[in-house]
C-alpha cells in the first residue's frame, strides 16, 4: 500500500471492565493480527491480560474483527484497530461481514 492511500486511525477499548493489575510483567505487549486475503493471520493468538492486539487490514475488501464484547468497526485497506483485552479467556470472533472469517485469541 502506498503512503497517501494508508489512513490510520486508533481505536482503544477495554475488554472486560475494569483495568486490572498487571501482576508479574513490567510492560504489556501489543501483538499483531494481519488482515490478508479473507483470513486473519494468525487466526489463533496467545496474550497475556493487559495485552493489545493490532489488526491491520491488508486486503482491498472492508473487514471487521468482531467479538463477545470487542468490535474493531469496519476497516478499509490500510486501516487498523488497536484493542486492549483485560480479562483473561477465550475470545472467538468473526469478521462481521464476512462471517466464514474466524479468529480466536486466548487471554491468559
Ligand atoms: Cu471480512
Amino acid at each position: 500500500m502506498s503512503v497517501t492511500t494508508r489512513r490510520r486511525f486508533l481505536k482503544t477499548a477495554m475488554i472486560g471492565g475494569a483495568a486490572v493489575a498487571l501482576a508479574g510483567r513490567a510492560h504489556a505487549q501489543t501483538h499483531a493480527v494481519r488482515i490478508a486475503g479473507f483470513a486473519f493471520q494468525p487466526a489463533r493468538l496467545e496474550i497475556f491480560a493487559g495485552d493489545s492486539v493490532t489488526f491491520v487490514n491488508t486486503d482491498g475488501a472492508p473487514h471487521t474483527a468482531t467479538g463477545r464484547g470487542f468490535d474493531t468497526g469496519r476497516l478499509s485497506r490500510g486501516q487498523q484497530a488497536t484493542l486492549r483485552f483485560d480479562a483473561p479467556g477465550s475470545y472467538d470472533y468473526i469478521c462481521d461481514i464476512h462471517p466464514a472469517m474466524k479468529g480466536q485469541i486466548t487471554v491468559r
